[in-house]
């Protein structure tokens, strides 16, 4: 059985990621693209967990489909946790991926070395019709460097080092990303449990 499953995300960046990751799992990946137009959903969520389920639960319910959502932030424990779960509008509510990086190293300025420790974390979301919502979550620790370094990549990559590594995450190739990132690490539990559920369906059939 080839299960069908909606990304409820419209960045293509990480509908970029999360098609590569898929890829060999027997899963059919679809976009919000290949479906009606249906409201944004508002992510005013205190949790990023609170922003996954309400994203993957509402195309879910739109479609009767299974949707996976991801909710993803750079948190910065020297910030009290800053930009967190407002990563995606830290420098205000139009603001774009440059902006976010020029405020984030301005708050950091006068920090070094343990202060500039941060990870990333997503928290994804498998909603499925008539089913508990799943969560699974998965975090990339590093550093915050002193400036952009690196066209790969989005968002806060050109400034993040991750541990054990010379390179920033946009400085490494997509596929090298996508060995070690937040949101692969998530997606490896999502498809362990969507493998499991799979075979005991076939099991029950
Ligand atoms: P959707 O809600 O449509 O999925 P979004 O761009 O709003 O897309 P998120 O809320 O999950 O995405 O992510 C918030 C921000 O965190 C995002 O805009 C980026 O600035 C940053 N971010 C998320 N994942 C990242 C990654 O892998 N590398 C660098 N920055 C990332």
């Amino acid at each position: 059985m080839i299960l069908t499953l909606i990304a409820a995300t419209r960045n293509k960046h990480k509908l970029k990621e999360i098609s590569k990751l898929m890829r060999g799992t027997g899963i059919r990946l679809r976009s919000l693209d290949d479906y009606p137009p249906i409201p944004d959903v508002v992510e005013n969520g205190r949790t990023l967990e609170a922003n996954a389920i309400k994203k993957a639960e509402a195309v879910s319910k739109a479609f009767g489909q299974p949707a996976l959502s991801d909710d993803s932030g750079l948190f910065v424990p020297a910030l009290q946790g800053k930009p967190g779960v407002r990563s995606a509008r830290y420098a205000g509510p139009e603001c774009n991926y440059a902006a976010n990086n020029v405020k984030l190293l301005k708050a950091m300025k006068s920090l070094s070395g343990s202060k500039r420790k941060a990870y990333f974390a997503t928290t994804m979301a498998l909603a499925w019709p008539g089913e508990k919502t799943v969560i699974r979550t998965g975090t990339l620790s590093g550093k915050i460097i002193t400036e952009n370094r690196g066209r790969n990549g989005f968002g806060y990559d050109p400034v993040f080092v991750p541990a054990g590594y010379g390179k920033t995450l946009a400085e490494m190739t997509p596929k090298q990303k996508n060995q070690i990132s937040h949101r692969s690490r998530a997606l490896a539990k999502v498809a362990v449990y969507l493998r499991n559920t799979l075979e005991k369906k076939r099991v029950k059939g």
